[in-house]
């Protein structure tokens, strides 16, 4: 090693997962409506997408923040109490659950990150907000954080 050569940062010999930029930050709430307002009238966020996945069980709302060129709020309320987000709140109350990097290709990211021996939660993607194609690495295998792995639908902007 010489003295200018990184102590950390990439290592060329293994293959990164391709984090292109943070695509959302997702929080966990009781009510997607109050939230809404919340975010909204409090800290002039603005609403560019609603949805529910039955899949995942959330309703939940995209934020955009400034002139909304940056990463998203994602708001997420349970659908039913079975969800992940309703055991969530149940444990953690309301607060920051996930954060969701873009990828170009999901599986490519998900199989480098399988590679380092972290634990994908799902072994093929699933669907992600408006169509997007998601997986997720286990908290416990990432310093305590829920992270996701988001790749847009064809097309390009994931939402709004
Ligand atoms: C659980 N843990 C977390 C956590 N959820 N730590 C950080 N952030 C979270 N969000 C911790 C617990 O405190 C506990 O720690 C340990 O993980 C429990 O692990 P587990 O028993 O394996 O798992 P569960 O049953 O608690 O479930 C956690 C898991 C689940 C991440 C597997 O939430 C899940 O499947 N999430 C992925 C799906 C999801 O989140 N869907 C909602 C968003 P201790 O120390 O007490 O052991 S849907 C979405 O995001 C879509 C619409 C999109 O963006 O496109």
């Amino acid at each position: 090693m010489t003295d200018d050569t990184p102590s950390s940062g990439p290592n060329e010999n293994v293959t990164l997962p391709g984090l292109l930029r943070i695509d959302h930050v997702g929080v966990a709430v009781p009510d997607l409506d109050e939230a809404i307002a919340f975010y909204t009238a409090t800290f002039g966020l603005c609403c560019v997408h609603r949805e529910t996945n039955e899949e995942q069980g959330v309703q939940e709302a995209m934020l955009a923040v400034g002139d909304g060129a940056g990463p998203r709020l994602q708001l997420l309320a349970p659908a039913r109490p079975d969800s992940a987000i309703a055991k969530f709140l149940d444990r953690s109350g309301p607060g920051l659950q996930q954060l969701a990097y873009t990828v170009a290709d999901v599986e490519a990211a998900a199989d480098a990150l399988r590679a380092r021996g972290l634990r994908l939660l799902y072994d093929a993607p699933k669907r992600g907000t408006a169509g997007s194609r998601i997986n997720f690495v286990h908290p416990k295998d990432a310093g305590g954080v829920l992270v996701e792995l988001v790749e847009p639908a064809e097309g390009g902007t994931p939402v709004g």
